[in-house]
């Protein structure tokens, strides 16, 4: 960053359309409390990374989309704020969100029997919602719908020949599941470009998760599909921690599918032990491109997660992911402490820069 230290030759993608999503808070255990995933990370991000090459990003059409989400999810979402002003709820109760109260859980219904959509926007609101904490606001489906954009443009940049292209988007999406959002996520911006580059290749392409937290939107979005691999490094959901449900090691699909978790407290040794296994099994599995949800919340001082990874594990991580010389997508999901994420993303993708700079020399 002109201060000596080396340049970053990964494209950056970039949309401004980000910051139309402000979260307004969490409500969490029914208190609202602030919200975490602000726009001042992408903009944090992006600070550190001013030497890199900006890409603008690109429309897309729905097409790809609806390759990974139903199309039910994609028009609540663009639909539940207008629909909740309508409904006049931001005036009485005066709720400056949406924010679901009732959850079409399955045991709720017998057999044969599937829940209704809503007639009361107050009720939509917990039709595709799987917690109270990832509220919806006016400009919360532009930013997501731009998300999505920003990492298939990091596909399309990659399928054209970049070795790598770097994704700095938000909001995160590695826990939105094909027809639900949850955990500061509404589309899955990382599965989007895993599926733009299986179609591309026709081959096996893996996703590699590193964000804290389980990537289990992923997981479940490819659970039946061979052709993309998904593995997630993440803080043990058994211990207490999100998303609480999943991400257990027994959840391996029909073998396409790998999570690690770690204990509380895990620090750089055996996570990048874990990373390392994951990009190894990616190759071993026959994978032609490599998708890495990038959240860089596993670092020793974020807020949201126990993992003690330090900068240099992230440098390290970035070297094991590049190193089977796959071409890369990196997507931002997590990381939560605004002092450091930037410097911990470009630590990543400083690492996978000469992780693939290794592989192009051992292929010589
Ligand atoms: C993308 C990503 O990293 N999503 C992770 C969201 C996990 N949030 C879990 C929050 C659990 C409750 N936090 C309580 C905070 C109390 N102030
Ligand atoms: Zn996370």
């Amino acid at each position: 960053m002109g201060d000596g230290g080396p340049r970053l030759s990964i494209p950056v993608v970039w949309t401004d359309l980000h910051r139309l999503h402000e979260p307004g808070g969490e409500v969490w255990v029914g208190v609202r409390t602030p919200g975490t995933e602000v726009p001042e990370r992408a903009d944090r991000i992006r600070g550190t990374l001013a030497d890199a090459s900006i890409v603008e990003a690109r429309a897309h059409s729905d097409e790809a989309l609806l390759t990974i989400h139903d199309r039910e999810l994609l028009d609540h979402l663009a639909r539940a704020w207008d629909d909740w002003e309508a409904a006049g709820l931001n005036r009485d109760p005066g709720q400056d969100r949406v924010v679901p109260y009732i959850f079409p859980v399955p045991s709720l219904f017998p057999a044969g029997v599937g829940p209704a959509l809503p007639a009361a926007a107050s009720a939509r609101a917990g039709s595709f919602a799987y917690d109270t904490m990832t509220l919806i606001g006016p400009g919360t489906w532009e930013a997501a719908r731009a998300a999505v954009d920003a990492a298939l443009t990091a596909a399309d940049l990659v399928l054209e020949g970049e070795r790598a292209a770097y994704a700095c988007c938000r909001p995160p999406g590695h826990h939105a599941t094909r027809g639900a959002f949850g955990g500061s996520c509404y589309l899955n911006n990382a599965a989007a470009a895993a599926a733009r580059l299986r179609s591309a290749l026709g081959g096996p392409v893996a996703v590699i998760d590193i964000d804290a937290h389980h990537g289990n939107g992923t997981q479940a979005i490819f659970w039946d599909d061979p052709l993309v691999l998904t593995g997630s490094v993440h803080v043990d959901p058994g211990a207490g921690w999100f998303p609480h449900f999943l991400g257990f090691a027994e959840e391996t699909g029909g073998g396409a599918n790998r999570n690690l978790p770690l204990a509380p407290g895990s620090g750089d040794e055996v996570w990048l032990e874990a990373v390392r296994a994951l990009a190894g099994w990616a190759l071993a599995g026959g994978a032609e491109a490599l998708v890495v949800a990038l959240g860089v919340d596993a670092a020793g001082g974020d807020p949201e997660s126990p993992l003690e990874v330090t900068p240099a594990g992230f440098r390290a991580a970035g070297r094991e992911l590049g190193a089977p010389g796959l071409p890369t997508v990196l997507v931002q999901e997590g990381g939560y402490d605004l002092e450091t994420i930037g410097e911990l993303v470009r630590e990543l993708l400083l690492g996978v820069e000469e992780g693939l700079r290794g592989a192009g020399e051992r292929q010589q």
